[in-house]
């Protein structure tokens, strides 16, 4: 059996690909215009739409397409019961294309919108087929319909709705009509092309053919009219001189729009063909191929549903294999950005921490020891002494260190935070845009110079961050427990205040920039870092804080001072740097590309192929 309970849940998936491959196309920067330059896309937004079902039937439209005389309004009475004109009396016996409506589908189907360009009429008087006059100086405008009752009495009730059209020759009605037939060959699932062994190698019938079976979903090759005896080995003939004509022929061998040649898809058309006999009736109709599907079931049963779906499957394949490429596309190029972001952002740390950790408000520190020593140890505790010897030794090696510095560090070490910062920044964002561009280099537009450029002047116009005071307030709760270990420490204040004068007040920074340059290969961060890498004014501080056992205090604050600061200064770069230069780019593109859900596309094109209807193996024989 096939499974015929699906199309709802099918066309909802597959509705919802037709919203998803356009987005994802937009998210990935191409142009709607291209999309039709998909494969496969045009099928996928062209055939789906047309599933038509009702009461979980599909809606097949079979189109009996051939030569006048062939016996295409024949078989039209015989497979729906609606007396059309018929037979032998004159050629061309039908004007008119006419198409029979199961009645059910009465209400369902809107027959202007599966047949466009046609006006429709309903057929209340059969001569109305025959009267060339009837839709004036263009034949084959008009498309004449009726409903009929399916049932045919000793048949099982088809499996699909049966749409059939009996379109007559415009060969020999209005060669003009060619078009709006040939659409109906489009619209058509499946094509029953009629011939007679006397007409069905004039070139007239073979342009038709090759026209039916460049459009057909499904094409059966029906031969009528054959004489007896011998009925099955002349169709055999015919049939044979066929597909030899149509191997050769180059009109053949063009393309179908679903990349299938024409002359294969004629040889794999199922054959027919019945014995000449004025009463035509359904068991006559005999397959070429003794393994080939009984005639009704093929075209209204059974059969007709698995080639249907099969066809379909085919026609929308590459349209799916396309969906399916380009959420792939999609994801990756969203995990791209993504690794971008973060690898770019990563430069912004690296280098911020970098200015962080090449300076050091050693004054701004002092002060704070200062102010703490004097409000948690009451007045009568500063005159409290260390024992002399201690005292002078240690303020003796102190002296030593103020006259040192001040003659020989204070001027190469000392700096105005701010200028300093400024300058640093400056040498960041070369240093960030040479590496962005080296990074990104298929993103040359949004690196190209001029941006870089103007990114860069912008930058320059805002002050670097204010510092926030939370690094030394991290520190006051230390500084008052130093005080309580070394009580006698306070009466050192005065010393203090003459450091805190020596290092220019709070307002300069230690620069601890070793030779190279801070962004150079490498990197001794930090005071103690630099004054291990030998910067001179660093060695020189380290050891006064060491005198006044203050050093653990001081790599504190140093750490404290540095992370913090680094803080500032990333969100400062990423606020006015990369923001406005590429990261709100980045996470737009990023942003469209979740939304048009390439996961969701993948799934649905699963699913799509899942519940594909197909034949369930155990149900046949
Ligand atoms: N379909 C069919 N008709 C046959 C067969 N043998 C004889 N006929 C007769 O062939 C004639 C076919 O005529 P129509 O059905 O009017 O042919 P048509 O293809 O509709 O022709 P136009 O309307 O002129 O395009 C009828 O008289 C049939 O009785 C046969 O095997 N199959
Ligand atoms: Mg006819």
């Amino acid at each position: 059996m096939l499974q015929t309970d699906f199309p709802l849940s099918l066309q909802r998936e597959l509705n919802h690909l037709l919203e998803c491959v356009p987005r994802m196309h937009r998210a990935l920067g191409r142009n709607d215009a291209d999309l039709g330059d998909l494969p496969g896309w045009s099928e996928l937004v062209g055939r789906p739409g047309r599933i038509i079902a009702h009461e979980g039937r599909v809606c097949l439209v079979c189109v009996l397409f051939g030569p006048s005389g062939a016996g295409k309004s024949t078989l039209f009475r015989l497979l729906t019961g609606i007396p059309v004109p018929a037979g032998e009396t004159r050629r061309p016996m039908t004007f008119h294309p006419t198409a029979a409506v199961p009645e059910p589908l009465r209400d369902i189907l809107n027959l202007a919108e599966l047949f466009p360009g046609y006006q429709l009429q309903p057929l209340r008087d059969m001569d109305m087929l025959q009267n060339l006059l009837l839709d004036g100086p263009k034949p084959g405008k008009d498309l004449f319909f009726q409903y009929y009752r399916r049932d045919q009495p000793e048949r099982l009730p088809g499996q699909a709705w049966l749409v059939l059209v009996d379109v007559p020759d415009f060969n020999t009605v209005e060669r003009s009509n060619r078009t709006r037939a040939e659409a109906m060959l489009g619209r058509a699932e499946t094509v029953i092309f009629l011939v007679y062994p006397e007409a069905y190698k004039d070139a007239a019938v073979m342009e038709q053919l090759q026209a039916a079976a460049g459009r057909a979903g499904h094409l059966i090759y029906m031969i009528t009219k054959v004489s007896a005896p011998d009925a099955d080995k002349a169709a055999r003939t015919i049939w044979e001189d066929v597909r030899y004509h149509v191997r050769r022929a180059p009109e053949f061998q063009t393309m179908r729009g679903d990349g299938r040649r024409i002359s294969e898809f004629v040889e794999q058309a199922g054959v027919y063909y019945a014995r000449r006999d004025p009463e035509l009736r359904l068991e006559d109709i005999r397959a070429l191929n003794p393994d080939a599907p009984d005639f009704w079931s093929l075209v209204t049963g059974q059969d007709a549903l698995e080639v249907y779906w099969s066809n379909l499957l085919e026609v929308l394949d590459q349209g799916l294999t396309t969906a399916q490429g380009l959420a792939r596309e999609a994801a990756t190029a969203r995990e791209e950005l993504r690794q971008h972001l973060i690898t770019a952002d990563q430069r912004i740390v690296e280098v911020s921490e970098r200015i962080a950790g090449s300076q050091f408000p050693a004054g701004e520190l002092v002060e704070l020891i200062i102010d703490v020593v004097k409000e948690s140890r009451p007045g009568w505790l500063r005159i409290l002494t260390l024992p002399v010897a201690r005292a002078a030794g240690m303020l003796l090696s102190l002296r030593g260190l103020f006259a040192k510095f001040r003659k020989t560090e204070r001027k190469t070490v000392l700096r105005d935070r701010r200028e300093l910062e400024q300058r640093r920044l400056e040498e960041a964002v070369d240093v960030l845009l040479s590496a962005w561009r080296r990074d990104n280099p298929t993103e040359t537009a949004l690196f190209s110079t001029g941006r870089c450029r103007e990114a860069a002047r912008r930058f320059q116009e805002y002050a670097p961050p204010p510092v926030r005071d939370d690094w030394k307030e991290a520190l006051r709760a230390d500084v008052r427990d130093w005080s309580r270990r070394h009580p006698w420490y306070g009466s050192l204040v005065g010393t203090l205040s003459e450091m805190l004068v020596l290092l220019g007040g709070a307002a300069l920074v230690l620069d601890l920039a070793v030779s190279g340059g801070i962004f150079g290969a490498v990197g001794q961060l930090g005071v103690a870092g630099a004054a291990g890498a030998g910067s001179l004014g660093a060695g020189t501080v380290l050891k006064m804080f060491e005198e006044l056992k203050l050093k653990d205090i001081l790599e504190k604050a140093d750490v404290k001072w540095r992370s913090q600061r680094r803080d500032e200064l990333e969100t400062h770069l990423r606020e006015h740097l990369a923001r406005p230069l590429f990261v709100n780019d980045w996470q737009q593109r990023i942003q469209s590309l979740d939304e048009a859900d390439p996961e969701a596309c993948l799934t649905g094109v699963k699913a799509i192929r899942a519940s594909w209807p197909r034949r369930d193996a155990g149900a046949r024989p």
